[in-house]
């Protein structure tokens, strides 16, 4: 059975939402990142970069949420455009603008604004900018077609989910004003049933992920507090 090492977090759910889409059966293993789970070899075996998602499905080991995306989709045919050069363009341009856009700016987005022990001015407008430039992309696409590849809902929409259901975490409160298009497609993903088990499955197994960003947390996923490195 496949497995599919997962937390809570953004990343994850993107790969949880197409496995719960496909009616795919996987076997969920928590990574409680926030203990460190992500730096132990067992998991630094399937992925050297100790992040969370990553997938083995028989000899295969994929790590990077728009990677998993794309082999789960090529795998069982669901959820792809139309078979064309055109449409393949798409895709890639729109999976690699969520995976080195969206995502990684929204992330960061969210660190200098809430995590990051000292309150940068600079930092915080820099990420909160470019994240903000970005939904506008997304906003602009989804004012003109329902889904970001045109009609048909795709691996392009779970990924750009994914992050942007999170929009009050990463822009704040009112985030959203500026975005009618991409909430219009966001809420309707996460309407979805599949879209409620994705979120639900640390509940329907039981996996207690820890909550509180103690010591333990900071020194597992900040680790650069601890080695100065410039
Ligand atoms: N490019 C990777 C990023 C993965 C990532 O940043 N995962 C986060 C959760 S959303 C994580 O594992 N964080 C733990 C840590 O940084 O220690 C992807 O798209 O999967």
């Amino acid at each position: 059975m496949l497995k599919f090492y997962y937390s809570a977090a953004p990343n994850p759910t993107k790969v949880a939402l197409f496995l719960e889409e496909a009616g795919m059966p996987y076997d969920a293993i928590p990574v409680d990142t926030r203990k460190g789970d992500q730096h132990k070899p067992e998991f630094l075996a399937i992925n050297p970069n100790a992040k969370v998602p990553a997938i083995v499905d028989g000899d295969a080991v994929v790590f990077d949420s728009s990677a998993i995306l794309i082999y789960l989709a090529e795998k069982t045919g669901k959820f792809l455009p139309a078979k064309t050069d055109k449409a393949r363009g798409e895709l890639l341009s729109w999976m690699f603008f969520v995976s080195s856009g969206v995502g990684p700016y929204s992330g960061q987005s969210v660190h200098f604004r809430v995590y990051a022990p000292e309150k940068i001015p600079y930092a915080m407008n820099r990420y909160a900018f470019e994240a903000q430039r970005h939904f506008g992309i997304l906003d602009a696409r989804l004012a003109k077609q329902k889904y970001m590849l045109g009609d048909t809902y795709t691996i392009v929409d779970m990924n750009v989910w994914g992050w942007a259901r999170l929009m009050p975490n990463i822009l704040g409160e009112g985030g959203w004003a500026k975005f009618p298009n991409l909430k219009r497609m966001v809420d309707e993903v996460s309407g979805r049933d599949a879209a409620k088990r994705a979120i639900a499955i640390k509940d329907k197994h039981k996996h207690a992920f820890k909550t509180e960003f103690d010591d333990e947390a900071k020194k597992a996923m900040f680790r650069h507090l601890h080695e100065k490195v410039a």
